[in-house]
Parts: C-alpha cells; structure tokens; sequence
C-alpha cells in the first residue's frame, strides 16, 4: 500500500499552479496573502511545521469571520477561505501518520461550516484518509458510557407501543402507481403509508443499516448532534461530536429512555456519500413541479424515546423508516387553531402541546383536535402532505431518512 502522505498528494492538485486561490470580494487581501504563502509552502515542502501554523491562523480568522453576525450574512468567500484553510491543516496533519483522525475532523469541519473547494477535495481526502485509518473502524476507546454520562436526565416513560384504533389509522397502500397516489393522496393532501417501495435500497437490502453498519461507515466522522428531549426545551443544545461518540453515549437500546441525542441532520449525505450510495429519491418526487436537485433529503438517527414535538414544514415529506419503528401521529393543516402554536415568529410552526401528555387545563382545545396515527416500520415510506402537522417518538433505535419536495 503506498504511504499515506502519496495517497494525499494524488488528491491534491499535481502543481501549484492548479491551486485555484482566486477570491472575489475580500478585503482582507492579507489573509488571502497568507492562504498563498502556506500553499507555496506546502507545494516548496520547505517547513510544514510552519505550514501547519499559519493554516491554523487561517482557520482561526476565517472562524471569527463565520461566527459574526447571522449565517445567512456570511460572506461565501470566507467559507471558502475556510475550507481553504481546513485542507491544508489536514495535509500537514498526514504527514504524521497517527494525526489521521484529527485529519478527518479537520475536513468535517470544512465541509460542514466551509464551502466546496477545488472540486470537493475535502471529500476526496475523507475517502483516502478513511481507507488508511482501519482503527477509525473501531469504536472510539475514551467514549463515555451511557450511565456515565453527565447529560442523563430522568424521562417519564410513555406507552412503549401506542395502540393504534382502527378509525384513526393511515390508510397502507402496497406500491401504487403514480396515478392512483395522485389521485387519492397527493391531490386531495391526504397522508398515506406507502409499502414495498424502497425495497431495492441497498440500506433495506444487502448493505442493510444497523448501529455497527453506520459505525463502519461513519465512524470516525464528526457531525453535529442535538442534545436534549425536544428542541422546545430550554436545555436543548447543538454540539459537534464523531458518529462513534454519538452512538456510545446515546444509541444503547435499553429497556427505558435515556439520554436523548439526535442525530438529526440536512447535510449528512452530502458529507458522507457512501450512506447517499445506499439510498434512494422515491419516483413520485417525479409529480412535484420542484427539480430533483431541490430535494432535501435529511437523516435522523436516535435512541429510544427521541420526540420530535408536533411541528409542520413547507414542503410534502417522505418519511422513510430505514431502521427501528416509530410513533406518529398527524393533524391536518384545519386543526390548526386547536393545536396552540408557539406566539414566537422562530416557532410559530410548532404546537405548545405535549402530545402525548397534552396539558388540557392550558390546551382545551386540544383534546377535540382530528388526528391520524400510525407506528412506521423498517422499510415504510410515510407521506406527510405539506404543512400537515406531525408529532414523532422512535419506539427504539431508529433511522429514518425524510425526502422534502414540493
Ligand atoms: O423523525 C423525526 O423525528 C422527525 C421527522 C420530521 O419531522 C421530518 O422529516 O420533517
């Protein structure tokens, strides 16, 4: 096998020229000055200690410059610095073979809060960095143990199973043809189980996802992970942690809820394609008028008991269960009135009501409220019609994949 340090010079540009290091609108010419400087450096492979430093340097003014002000005013052209900055770190971390790791999570780190750059070179090293590192394969040795855990805090346990009444079931269909889902479900926006339609996924079928498959593909790489029962609780955080520290400290299937971290994320198959790879668009996006590429295709991975609270979102959804089952029950956008959306504009789309444990002295109106309900098993494709309100509780370690279209 040829040394790690040649596995990552095949992914960098042959010459230094091909280093594209044009940046539009930045002021601040003497960062960019330095971002050449290290590239130089890096290519002469004069000193890559001092390498190492300045894309440090790089990387620390270029974060000042993402956490200022809100997201959506950031500069691209910083985020591009970033990344910049993030792959030379990560080059010069290999040429210490026992800094792999730190490498990896150096590119995460681009690719989550940088932009793409040179062709997705930060994905390309990922791939290279993965294959060379065997033990990245290997739970992580220092992770904590799910009792030792700080965050754990007590749950109330809720009816592990609901039972579901036949008046209020979604209707199943086994792989209708397109006709028919639209006649009967996408027109009329009325939600329905679909069965037998991603069947074909590799991630159903023969690279078919449990706990150790996501560890072994993901391990190593660092994702960011919600912490807390529910986003509406005020101790409800975000942070960044490895796949394999997710699943030590919160995936463990135990008899009653634990600490709840989710995994619940827009960008994981964009970061980490070989999950893209084993998954699939269900054909009926094909009767949105959006383009494929409009998608979003989210992941949500968690231990028993993770809520999402009643919520809706403006778009249809397909909510696939890939590993696990979970509970969910549905309002239709008329119910609106009875379900006491959040006042605040940041929350407006999410209802003040505990589902399953309403507070009908605050919530009258809540207990008269329609609803649906349903517990999706592995292989099960939920539609949720837009802005159709949905309450979810995974009855146990679970993996769903949702397709947002329109
Ligand atoms: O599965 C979940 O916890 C939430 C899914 C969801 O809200 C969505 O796909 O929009």
């Amino acid at each position: 096998m040829a040394s790690l340090w040649a596995m990552v010079w095949a992914v960098l540009p042959p010459r230094l020229e091909d280093f594209n290091l044009e940046f539009n609108r930045m002021e601040e010419g003497s960062l960019v000055f330095l971002l050449r400087q290290t590239v130089e450096l890096l290519y002469e492979g004069r000193d890559l200690a001092e390498c190492l430093q300045l894309s440090q340097t790089i990387i620390d003014f270029s974060w000042e410059k993402l956490n200022t002000g809100t997201w959506r005013e950031v500069d691209k052209e910083w985020r591009r610095v970033y990344s910049h900055g993030c792959l030379l770190k990560a080059v010069c971390l290999c040429k210490e073979e026992t800094a792999v790791r730190e490498a990896i999570k150096t590119c995460d780190m681009g690719l989550l809060m940088g932009a793409a750059i040179l062709d997705n070179i930060l994905l390309k090293l990922i791939k290279v960095l993965q294959s060379h590192d065997a033990a990245g394969k290997r739970p992580l040795e220092d992770a904590a143990s799910p009792q030792g855990s700080s965050r754990k805090r007590p749950t109330v346990a809720l009816p592990l199973t609901p039972e579901i009444r036949s008046g209020t079931a979604v209707p199943r269909e086994r792989c209708p043809s397109l006709e028919h889902f639209r006649a009967q479900y996408l027109i009329p926006q009325k939600p329905v189980i679909l069965e037998g339609i991603v069947d074909h996924w590799p991630a159903v079928r023969d690279r078919k996802w449990s706990v150790e498959y996501i560890r072994d593909i993901a391990g190593c790489r660092t994702v960011p992970v919600e912490l807390g029962a529910r986003y509406t609780d005020d101790e409800w955080t975000q942070t960044l942690m490895t796949v394999g520290e997710f699943i030590d400290k919160y995936i463990v299937d135990q008899a009653q809820p634990g600490p709840v971290g989710y995994l619940a994320q827009h960008q994981l198959f964009e970061q980490i394609p070989e999950l893209r790879q084993d998954i699939d668009i269900p054909d009926y996006c094909c009767l949105g008028d959006g383009d494929e590429d409009e998608i979003t295709i989210n992941a949500w991975f968690g231990p028993m008991g993770t809520v999402s609270p009643l919520h809706q979102d403006p778009q249809h959804n397909f909510l696939t269960q890939v590993v696990g089952r979970k509970y969910i029950r549905l309002y239709s956008p008329a119910q609106t009135a009875k379900l006491h959306p959040h006042p605040t504009q940041l929350l407006h789309n999410t209802s003040q009501v505990d589902v399953e444990r309403p507070d009908l002295a605050s919530f009258p109106e809540f207990g008269s409220a329609v609803y649906q309900e349903c517990i999706l098993g592995p292989g099960e494709v939920l539609f949720i019609p837009v802005q159709h309100w949905h309450y979810v509780r995974a009855l146990n370690t679970s993996f769903s994949v949702s397709f947002w279209w329109a």
